[in-house]
């Protein structure tokens, strides 16, 4: 067999079927990458979010029997609106970050490595795949690193010089001995502004960050959020962009290169009120299909919640009473409580005197308590 023409061909066939970049690399242990995953967790750096056994995110061959190669992909989404909605006093809008815009990632990548799955076995019988994105072993960054797709940035996001950074990843083992492509040179120079904008400190030193403190990790935890972060969520109601907006190197990348990536401004900017009361199935229909509803509705509701505050929305303040008075879960009462607090008004402090006299939750007495202190 001709590995160097199968390479070319499955190039060749990637590019028909809308794969924006293709990279390949060698399948040998990631050994860098392990001891900075030992490290992170060590320095409880980690979100937690990602596959708990290091060895098996780091060496392929844990995944699959014998390796040979990993091709790595990348699809280039949209980072502008071309339908733009503006948030307004009586009518505030939250954001959910782009990579949580148009149909969820996961399916479209999922569905391009099916396709080079099937091409692979139409050309060669015996040969055999893995493929994943985003939930599965590997660091899908450190494959594409390696595969030549972009180099590894201070934001911690791999950059490719054709899209920059708005770029989602995936990989697919395989048994075939493709030659691998070289990696490329990192192009981030003196350039630090990344780690200037970072509204928490996330981001300790270039290419490192500390999961626990980034915005994009933030807005998908499922418990109470800290006081120290609220203020700097803004109105963001899932993931975080700064420092990707901010980059020089993404200057002019916005590609509408696939269809279903194109996203439906009511849903990437929602009016944040509607959100409060939302049943699950009706957040279900809503933001199903958008990769920002994999933590379910609690945490988009709590950071709608925070929006609120963040607005100090008084029009919504009759909202946020009623979910102080009646909402089931205490949390989210504790937030709405500390939400009104900040839009500051006599209605708004009557309804938490009020509720500090029925509630019985030790934390969402607390949030009332701290709420009132504000007066
Ligand atoms: C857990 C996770 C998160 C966590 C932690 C992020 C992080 N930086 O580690 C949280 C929830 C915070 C998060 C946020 C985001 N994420 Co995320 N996330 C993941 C996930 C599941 C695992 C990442 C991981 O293992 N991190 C651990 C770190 C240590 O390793 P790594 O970044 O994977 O690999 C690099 C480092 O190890 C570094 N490195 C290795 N050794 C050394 C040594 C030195 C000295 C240095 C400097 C660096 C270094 O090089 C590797 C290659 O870049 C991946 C999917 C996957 N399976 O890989 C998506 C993934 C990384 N996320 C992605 C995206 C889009 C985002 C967000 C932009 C979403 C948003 N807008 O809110 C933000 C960006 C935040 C940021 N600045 O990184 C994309 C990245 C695409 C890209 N172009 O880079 C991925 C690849 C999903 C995908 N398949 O497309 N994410
Ligand atoms: S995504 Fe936001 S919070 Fe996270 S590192 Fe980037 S700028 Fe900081
Ligand atoms: S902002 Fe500057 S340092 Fe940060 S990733 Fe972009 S080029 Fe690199």
């Amino acid at each position: 067999m001709d590995y160097t023409q199968l390479k070319q061909d499955l190039i060749s066939y990637s590019k028909e079927i809308g794969i924006d970049k293709i990279g390949f690399a060698s399948s040998d242990p990631f050994t860098e990458l392990k001891d900075r995953l030992i490290r992170q967790q060590e320095l409880n750096y980690h979100s937690g979010f990602e596959e708990p056994d290091i060895d098996k995110r780091t060496d392929p061959a844990r995944l699959f029997e014998k390796p040979r190669s990993i091709v790595a992909i990348a699809l280039a989404y949209p980072s502008k609106m071309k339908d733009h909605i503006q948030g307004k006093k009586g009518e505030r809008r939250g954001i959910f970050c782009r990579a949580s815009w148009g149909v969820d990632y996961h399916i479209l990548l999922r569905e391009k490595l099916k396709m080079l799955e099937d091409y692979l076995a139409q050309r060669v019988p015996e040969v055999r795949t893995l493929s994943m994105v985003d939930t599965g072993e590997l660091s899908d960054r450190a494959v594409a690193e390696r595969a030549g797709i972009g180099w590894s940035a201070k934001n911690c996001a791999i950059i490719t010089p054709e899209f920059g950074s708005y770029v989602y990843l995936g990989e697919m083992i395989t048994n075939i001995p493709f030659e691998p492509d070289e990696p490329l040179e990192d192009q981030c120079g003196s350039c630090t502004k990344c780690l200037d904008i970072c509204p928490t400190g996330a981001l300790v030193s270039g290419g490192q960050i500390n999961a626990k403190r980034c915005i994009a990790f933030l807005t998908q935890t499922k418990e109470p959020l800290p006081e120290e972060f609220r203020k700097k969520i803004g109105n963001r109601v899932y993931g975080c962009d700064s420092c990707q907006t901010i980059c020089p190197k993404n200057k002019g990348m916005d590609f509408h290169l696939h269809e279903r990536m194109e996203p439906e401004p009511e849903l990437a900017k929602p009016l944040l009120t509607p959100i409060l009361h939302m049943s699950n199935r009706q957040f279900k229909e809503t933001f199903g299909h958008v990769s920002g509803a994999w933590r379910g509705k609690k945490p988009i509701q709590r950071n709608a919640i925070i929006a609120l505050a963040h607005f100090k929305e008084e029009s919504a303040l009759g909202d946020l009473i009623e979910v102080l008075q009646k909402d089931a879960r205490p949390d989210i009462r504790g937030i709405a409580a500390w939400a009104i607090g900040k839009i500051g008004v006599e209605e708004g402090y009557q309804a938490l005197r009020a509720a500090l006299e029925t509630e019985s939750d030790e934390y969402a007495c607390e949030e009332i308590k701290k709420a009132l202190e504000q007066q």
